[in-house]
């Protein structure tokens, strides 16, 4: 069985004696080496952290256990959060598990059926508002304000705590931070706590060096990039749909003590990636999780120098909720009668 974030990094995590230790077997997620993409690129070792492996399929498994050990620990019965999807599914799984209700505010037809799916399959009140992302979060932390509910949007710090510990994962894999950490940036979370982790593993000594980390939202959602708020965001990476992030200050100086930076890509850049890392390495990521390597792609493309380097890029959550985006641009595939002449014919040993 595997222990699951809070046994396993509970010296690193607000965990007290009072705090239940539960899973349903986040974290311990698989860091491929992808030596196609490597040549593809011209990069001395790559690496895809599969977030997408998590109970839910995303990396917000594994703040959202801490979120909701603390609710539990303090009493809560209900738990709240607004979502591009992610969110929403781990927050209404996790509840489940716990017999917790969970409220999401979702915006309307900008969510992946994959993640509604979730979020209804777990029976958690849904609300989808005729609005964006930073609307549904503006509501949701004025409610959580008002009313006994906890908010378990990464605004909650120990979802950051257990976030951290992907960062944890990639030093104790590979012996040492890498040189580069390539991130999906959307309410900027995440990027807070690889941080955070990689910082407080070098405290600890288990690290002798912390890597650049390098943050990518998408073109048309990207406030950190632009230095402004974003109004009306717009990206194929739904879940990175976010025009004014809360962590905004924390990944910028995640970005400026790390010597990273905070850059964007197109959408065109995102599925060129996304299809790349099916077709290289069989890795079905979704959108979002492709903008770490269309950014790789495009500094190296702009002449930066990957090739001594080890670079590990955040796959955040699995394709699979998103299949939408996929099968809309797919090619036609053959159709033929159950007929062995006939399908022989057609692979061309007719
Ligand atoms: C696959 O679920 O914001 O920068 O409400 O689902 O920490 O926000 C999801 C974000 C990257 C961006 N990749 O992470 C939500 C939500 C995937 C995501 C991000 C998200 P943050």
């Amino acid at each position: 069985m595997k222990p699951g974030v809070l046994v396993k990094y509970k010296d690193f995590l607000p965990v007290t004696p009072e705090t239940p230790l539960f899973s349903l077997g986040e974290g311990d997620t698989p860091l491929v080496r992808c030596s196609r993409l490597e040549q593809e690129i011209g990069c001395g070792e790559l690496y895809l952290k599969l977030e997408g492996c998590n109970p839910t399929g995303s990396f917000k498994d594994r703040g959202m256990v801490v979120a909701i050990a603390k609710a539990l620990e303090a009493g809560s019965q209900t738990i709240m959060c607004a979502s591009t999807g992610n969110t929403s599914a781990s927050a209404a799984a996790y509840a489940a598990h716990c017999g917790l209700s969970a409220i999401i505010i979702v915006p309307k037809g900008n969510i992946a059926l994959g993640k509604l799916t979730q979020a209804i399959v777990y029976e958690a009140k849904i609300v989808a508002i005729n609005g964006n992302f930073d609307q549904a979060l503006s509501i949701v932390r004025s409610l959580t304000e008002k009313h006994p509910v906890t908010l378990v949007n990464s605004v909650n710090p120990h979802r950051i705590e257990g976030q951290k510990t992907a960062a944890f994962e990639i030093i104790d894999v590979l012996g040492n931070a890498p040189d580069y950490l390539f991130i999906p940036v959307g309410n900027a979370g995440n990027i807070t706590a690889y941080w955070q982790g990689f910082v407080e593993y070098c405290q600890a000594g288990r690290a002798s060096r912390k890597p650049s980390l390098m943050g990518f939202q998408a073109e048309g959602a990207a406030p950190i990039v632009r230095g402004r708020v974003i109004k009306k965001p717009q990206t194929v990476a739904s879940a990175i749909r976010i025009g004014n992030p809360a962590s905004w200050q924390q990944a910028v100086t995640a970005r400026d003590e790390s010597g990273g930076v905070i850059d964007m890509v197109s959408d065109e850049e995102i599925m060129a990636a996304h299809r790349l890392m099916a077709t290289k390495e069989g890795i079905f990521g979704e959108p979002a999780s492709a903008a770490p390597l269309a950014g790789l792609i495009k500094l190296s493309q702009q002449g930066m120098d990957f090739s001594t380097k080890q670079v590990v890029c955040v796959v955040t959550g699995t394709g699979l909720k998103d299949t939408d985006v996929v099968l809309k641009s797919a090619q036609p595939f053959l159709e033929l009668p159950a007929d062995l002449a006939t399908v022989e014919q057609a692979l061309g040993w007719g």
